[in-house]
């Protein structure tokens, strides 16, 4: 071993599943149901009756066994079910990494995209199978399931970013993203009530 490597990791191979969404070998799963995400949704009445009815995924994260340390590439393959709360689409909780650093998504199935926010600015970037969106550090973000079908993105990311979801919290993600006839509008942000 050089100086260079640092244990216990050894090169791997993973596949993975753009159809089912898993890995091989595969990492921890986390699975976030309606009642996981309190406050998330502007409407927040109606996502508790969500999570005392049915219940349903709002989304997963499947991660490969690369672990969250300095130096390393963790991915993860997210998918988020097709639904909305009150017109405003399924989306993930959204966080800042807070040892500023970037990361890269890649659109695997369905229609979706990641909003962004630096605390003053909001970009949206759209995403569908083949396309790399790019995640600068310094920018919180949120993908948002805008089509019918499950959307699903595999994420590399640096191990020692770190993730704030106090951040998305306090601050919010600049935009909305509401169901619009066949398509989808961003509506300004308002906190969940
Ligand atoms: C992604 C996200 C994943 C789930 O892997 O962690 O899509 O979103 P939340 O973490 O906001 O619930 C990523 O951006 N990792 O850094
Ligand atoms: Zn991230």
């Amino acid at each position: 071993m050089t100086a260079y490597a640092i244990p216990p990791i050894d090169p791997l191979r993973i596949s993975f599943s753009a159809a089912h969404g898993t890995m091989t070998p595969e990492g921890p799963l986390l699975t976030r149901r309606m009642s996981d995400v309190a406050g998330l949704f502007a409407d927040e009445d109606a996502r508790r009756r969500a999570a005392d009815g049915d219940d349903p995924v709002v989304y997963t994260v499947a991660a490969s066994p690369v672990p969250e340390a300095a130096g390393e590439l963790p991915q993860s393959l997210t998918t988020i079910l097709p639904g909305a709360v009150s017109g405003e689409f399924h989306m993930t909780k959204g966080h800042m990494h807070p040892d500023p650093q970037g990361e890269i998504y890649l659109g695997l199935s369905g229609r979706g995209g990641v909003l962004m926010y630096d605390g003053t600015r909001t970009e949206w970037i759209e995403m569908e199978p083949g396309m790399i969106g790019y995640i600068p550090p310094g920018w919180a973000h949120r993908s948002v399931n805008v089509g019918d079908e499950p959307y699903r993105f595999l994420a590399v990311y640096p191990g020692s970013a770190g993730h704030d979801y106090g951040w998305v919290v306090e601050h919010g993600m600049g935009r909305r993203v509401y169901r619009d006839g066949a398509s989808y509008t961003l509506a300004p942000f308002s906190a969940a009530g």
